[in-house]
Formats: C-alpha cells, structure tokens, sequence
C-alpha cells in the first residue's frame, strides 16, 4: 500500500516531491486516503478546519487517534506523512485480521499543512484544531502566488467563517498516537528499526525582510549601491555562525526571495527565512535577537533596513510520560528517541496525552528526495503501530 503512494507529486524541476497542501498532488493523497479508508468500512468526514477523520467506531469522546499529514516540503521526501497516514490504515488491517472488537473508537486523522510550506505556518491544521493560531491570522495568511488561507480553504470546501477552534473534535482524542518516518539516524542501521519519541525540539521560523534600494545593474556604480543581496550574504553566514556558537542550536535559511528577482537589476529588497531550533527555548530566543542585531549593523553597513517577523514558533514539548511509558513497555526493544522535526503530535501534546512512533530511515536523510524506508521497516513500523493501538484500545 505505501508504494502505491510513494509516486505522488514528483517535482520535475527540484527532483522528489512536492505536494503542497491543497495542490493536486496533496489532494490525490487525500482523495486516496478517503478511498482506503471507505474500503475498509471507516466512516470518513472532513472537520470545519480540513482536518480528515476516518472513524473505526462511533464518533465519541475520547477516542484514539492515530494519524500524521500528506502534505510536503517542496522537492521533499516520499515518506514524511504519509508513512504514518498508510501505516495507521494497515494497522487498522492487521487489528481487524486479529479479530480485535475495539472497546472505545479508533480515528485515523490526516492534518492538512503540517509542513507550513504554502502557507508559511507549520502544522496549520492541529494549530487551528487546538487555537494555538488565531484563526483571522490564518485565514490571512498568503502563499507565493497572494491566494490567502481563507480563499483556498473555501475553494476547497471550507467555510472561513468555522475556521478556528473545535473542541469538540479536540475532546474526540483521548489519545493521540503519531508514526513518522525518523529525520535522523538516531535508530542507526542495525538494532531495531522502530523507536518512541520522547520529545520535540523547541522550533520556530522568522522572516528577515532587507529592503534596499532596487536599480540598474549596468548604471549603478559600486559606490551608490544599497543591495539588499549583498547584506542578506552576510546575514546567511552570520546565521551560521551564531549557531555555531551555541552547542545543540540549529539554524538554517533555506529560502530566500530577491524581489524583483531580475538578473540585470538589483534588488530593491531581499525576504528571507530563517528556521532555528534548540532545546531550551530561551537559548533559541537569544539566539534569534543576536542574528536579528547583526542583520541590522550589517544592513546598516549597505544602506539598507531589516525588518524580522516571527511566523511560528513551537515550545520543545517532552511527550506524555504515562503515555510514552505504556507504549514503551509494549515495545520492549524500541529505544526512547528526541526529534529535532515537528509534528502535529508536537501541536497536540500540549492538549491531550500524545506520543511518536518513529521508523528507521537508513540514511537519516529527509526534507530531500534520499529519505527512505526499507520494506521490512515499513512492515515492522506498522506492527508496532497495531500493538501500540491494540494496548490502548
Ligand atoms: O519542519 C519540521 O520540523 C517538520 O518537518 N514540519
Ligand atoms: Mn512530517
Ligand atoms: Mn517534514
Ligand atoms: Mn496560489
């Protein structure tokens, strides 16, 4: 089943796959998943903020909930998501072949724009379910082409206006159990290729907007420049420094937009995105005020201005330990595993007792076209799932 999925939305142009949420390719998956789910009796519906439910059961009251996302980074890996989406249905396979009469439900969720790469806001879709994001923000939020949140969700069959908060569908999670694919090599190759997430690194993102001044690049000598490029080099570099600095921190930008964007003009301003992480989350906090002060003596130094917005930020979350503790003692080899990526799961943990599943990923590659999944992996991944799901049922 996860091969069948492990084609969608391959990215010509950047190589690996792009499905951001709402593309095509992100609702093929989604039009896969109701399919599946429909195959196998599950009773599917779509909540107020695009969150899809396939219910094992009656909709209740602390049901348990498994499930992960479909949408991408762009040019990303095959496995991030939708590993955990395919595995919770051939969880839901191997409980039924046990012949396992569940004593409370059992929903499989698919959360839309986990990856935050349409719409700027990581895990926009459990953000909206649990009100860690004003929803008027949300439904403000813009992607590349100016089609705001509220006119792709309405597009899609939304109702801006029921965008936000749902406690009734969060009061549906009793529990809530997430298999991801391991952004890391901390299962390594050998040993057992299933680990439980402990913990969430604290992450955020900021955008750093340079504005200098645009002109000819023909006309304009050296000395009369304002080049928001040339400040923006400097600010990549001092990013990398500062983080450098600070043992265990992470920082990274891996977007940037010269506006206009023209190769015989300069620029007139620079965006650009920086992604930092660190456990403690004072320490990411200082470390983005120093990266803000240097882009702005830096800027400073070309004559231009810098203007930092924070988009999103997530607290470092340590899972529920009772939780965590019963799903570890089912899976006795599995080891206690921290993540420096975020997850719904993350979202959620600060709302209802949450936990991870992770598999192993040879390369520890992803974000990239290289994150893969062996066969026997996925097997061992979705065993696991079914024994988890089978102690809490
Ligand atoms: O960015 C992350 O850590 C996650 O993959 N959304
Ligand atoms: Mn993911
Ligand atoms: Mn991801
Ligand atoms: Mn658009």
């Amino acid at each position: 089943m996860l091969r069948s999925l492990t084609h969608v939305g391959q990215d010509p142009v950047r190589g690996g796959y792009s499905r951001p949420v709402y593309s095509t390719a992100e609702l093929d998956l989604r039009s896969w998943f109701r399919e599946q789910a429909q195959r196998r009796g599950l009773d599917v519906e779509t909540d107020r903020n695009g969150i899809i439910w396939a219910w094992w059961g009656p909709q209740q009251d602390g049901a348990l909930v498994t499930g992960s996302h479909l949408d991408s980074v762009p040019g990303g890996g095959a496995y991030d998501g939708p590993l955990g989406v395919a595995s919770a249905l051939a969880a839901v396979d191997l409980l039924k072949a046990r012949g396992i009469k569940p004593a409370r439900s059992l929903a499989i969720t698919v959360f839309p724009e986990e990856e935050g790469s349409r719409f700027g806001v990581a895990c926009l879709g459990s953000r909206l379910l649990t009100g860690s994001i004003d929803a008027d923000r949300a439904l403000r939020l813009r992607d590349s082409d100016g089609d705001t949140f509220a006119d792709v969700a309405r597009s899609n069959g939304l109702d801006p206006r029921h965008v936000g908060p749902d406690p009734d569908a969060l009061a549906r999670i009793g529990d809530f159990v997430e298999l991801h694919v391991e952004q890391g090599i901390g299962l390594g190759a050998n040993g057992p290729g299933i680990a439980v997430g402990n913990s969430v690194l604290g992450h955020g993102r900021w955008k750093l907007s340079i504005y200098g001044q645009g002109n000819h690049a023909g006309t304009t000598l050296m000395s009369d420049r304002a080049d928001p490029m040339v400040a923006a080099a400097q600010i990549i570099m001092a990013v990398r420094h500062a983080a450098a600095r600070q043992p265990d921190a992470r920082a990274t930008v891996g977007r940037m937009i010269p506006v206009p964007g023209g190769t015989n003009v300069i620029a007139s301003r620079v965006d650009m995105w920086v992604d930092a992480r660190h456990p403690n989350d004072a320490v990411t906090a200082h470390l983005v005020e120093e990266i803000h002060g240097r882009a702005q003596r830096v800027a400073a130094e070309e004559g231009c201005t810098v203007k930092l917005t924070e988009e999103s930020y997530s607290n470092t979350v340590h899972f529920d330990a009772s939780l965590t503790g019963r799903i570890g003692a089912m899976l006795p080899d599995a080891p206690m595993l921290a993540t420096g990526a975020g997850h719904d799961a993350g979202v959620l943990a600060g709302f209802v007792p949450s936990a991870m599943l992770f598999v192993r990923n040879p390369s520890g590659i992803s974000h990239s076209p290289e994150e893969h999944v062996t066969d026997a992996d996925a097997d061992a991944g979705a065993t696991a799932l079914a024994n988890v799901l089978a102690g809490l049922l």
